[in-house]
């Protein structure tokens, strides 16, 4: 089985935010490939990035507090497949501020059919608590939960998928999102967003201290950096 889980959290600084087409999310992951651990440098995306070593992922969390956005805002999924698998799963919050208005929606989408579903009975604000994950039952079929830790609320659904194929990656990331005309929107200071980050496999948790950096870099200049330490993956906005 295969699973990359990824935790994209984007923000943005027009009011012509769109969540990122299921083309654009995939580009994303592919473009985020690197060699041998080396630091990844994207246009789109900030995180960490792990490879299983020989027993496949079967679960990624990532908890973290939503952070404070005052322009439209963008994109904080987990996803659950690959770039080298045809089949996966994404799922998380986005936010934005459409005529003047927040909105912070708990989403998911799966590959290759790229429509984006809403979580229900679940909302969120600035400030709260949440915690994403997702969790394969069989090869096929996976549960995605999404949890607003300040109230307690939960929101949980089965996603069937096609087979998830035998490598395994997990991710926890900030990503830019696109403007209708697909130009990538820049980057708001978001400050820093601490992501409580854990994966397992069938024989347990994964250390993620070996986790691939990836830096978002944009026109030449580094906009956002990661660390990872002790569990926490730390995205900032540089
Ligand atoms: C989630 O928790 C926060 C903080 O307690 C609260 O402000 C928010 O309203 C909660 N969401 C819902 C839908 O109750
Ligand atoms: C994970 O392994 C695949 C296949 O070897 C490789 O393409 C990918 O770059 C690796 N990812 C990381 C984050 O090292
Ligand atoms: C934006 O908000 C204003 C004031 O509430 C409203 O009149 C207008 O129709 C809204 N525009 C859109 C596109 O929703
Ligand atoms: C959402 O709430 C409705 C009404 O309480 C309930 O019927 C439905 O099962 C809930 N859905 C989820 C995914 O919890
Ligand atoms: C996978 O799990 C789902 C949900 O429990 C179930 O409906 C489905 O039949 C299972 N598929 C296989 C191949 O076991
Ligand atoms: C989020 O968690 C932190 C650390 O536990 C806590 O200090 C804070 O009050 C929580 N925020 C909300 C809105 O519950
Ligand atoms: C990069 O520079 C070009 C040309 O100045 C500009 O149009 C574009 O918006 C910039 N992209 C980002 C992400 O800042
Ligand atoms: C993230 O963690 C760092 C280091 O512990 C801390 O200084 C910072 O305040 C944290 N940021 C948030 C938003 O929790
Ligand atoms: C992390 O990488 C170091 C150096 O390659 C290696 O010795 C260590 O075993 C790795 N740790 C884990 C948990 O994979």
């Amino acid at each position: 089985m295969f699973f990359i889980t990824s935790f994209i959290l984007a923000l943005a600084a027009t009011t012509a935010v769109s969540m990122p087409a299921p083309k654009e999310r995939r580009d994303v992951r592919m473009a985020r490939r690197s060699s041998g651990g080396a630091p990844i440098i994207s246009n789109t995306a900030a995180g960490a990035l792990l490879n299983a070593s020989t027993v496949p992922f079967n679960g990624v969390t990532g908890s973290f507090a939503i952070p404070t956005f005052t322009v439209p805002a963008g994109d904080d999924p987990i996803d659950l497949g690959a770039a080298n698998c045809e089949n996966g799963i994404l799922a998380g919050i986005n936010m934005e501020i459409k005529n003047g208005s927040q909105f912070i929606n708990a989403f998911w989408t799966s590959f290759p059919d790229g429509n984006d579903h809403f979580f229900p009975n679940v909302s969120f604000a600035q400030g709260d608590n949440i915690t994403v994950s997702i969790a394969m039952t069989n090869a096929t079929s996976s549960t995605a939960v999404i949890t607003n830790e300040s109230t307690d609320e939960t929101s949980t659904v089965a996603i069937e998928t096609g087979p998830i194929c035998s490598q395994a990656e997990v991710g926890w990331l900030l990503q830019a999102v696109f403007d209708d005309s697909n130009d990538i929107i820049p980057y708001v200071d978001f400050g820093t967003v601490n992501i409580t980050a854990s994966a397992e496999t069938s024989s347990g948790p994964v250390d993620i201290s070996n986790a691939t950096i990836v830096t978002t870099v944009q026109n030449g200049t580094t906009i956002a950096s990661a660390s990872v330490e002790g569990g926490i993956v730390t995205i900032a906005f540089v």
